[in-house]
């Protein structure tokens, strides 16, 4: 399963401030949020650049973070904060099928999945910890599954894979 969200929260605890290398961006191309899907950690403001010709709105549709933000053009840019941790799915007014995923995480061990269904954590503390899986189509409850696993070896790089059942 790619672009599946991947979360470990350690028994050792999280190490220090929440950061991640990519960019708290996300998009608007060829009538798409682009990257489909971002994790940013909890308190972040995301920039949504619109890099089309046409104009976007953007709506969340995710009880803990509604908002909404109006109609807005070429090469101009809106702002959201995110200061809760949520999942937050996205939509424009103006096209239907334009769809955006936001997870806003509290742990620094967090990415998503590559197109192969791999995600590599860096950094993770030797230890039992909680694995939390999150994809817009994966079933259960808040479309997560969680389980527990014991890291060994610590400081490694962890790669695991995710398939959907
Ligand atoms: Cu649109």
């Amino acid at each position: 399963m790619s672009d599946a969200v991947v979360e470990l929260h350690s028994a050792a605890g999280d190490a220090g401030p929440v950061r991640y290398p990519w960019k708290m961006g996300m998009g608007q191309k060829n009538q798409q949020f682009v990257p489909g899907t971002l994790v940013v950690p909890k308190g972040s403001t995301v920039a949504f650049p619109n890099l089309d010709n046409v104009r976007h709105s953007i709506y969340s549709f995710s009880k803990p973070a509604r908002f909404t933000i109006e109609l807005y053009g070429r090469d101009q840019t809106r702002s959201q904060a995110f200061p809760i941790v949520a999942s937050v799915k996205l939509g424009c007014n103006i096209h239907d099928r334009m769809r955006g995923y936001i997870r806003v995480s509290d742990t620094p061990f967090a990415d998503k999945t590559d197109h192969n269904g791999y995600v590599t954590l860096t950094g993770v503390p030797a230890g039992p910890a909680r694995v939390t899986v999150w994809h817009p189509q994966l079933r259960g409850a808040d479309n997560e599954s969680t389980s527990a696993l014991s890291v060994t070896g610590g400081a490694q790089a962890h790669k695991l894979k995710v398939t959907l059942r």
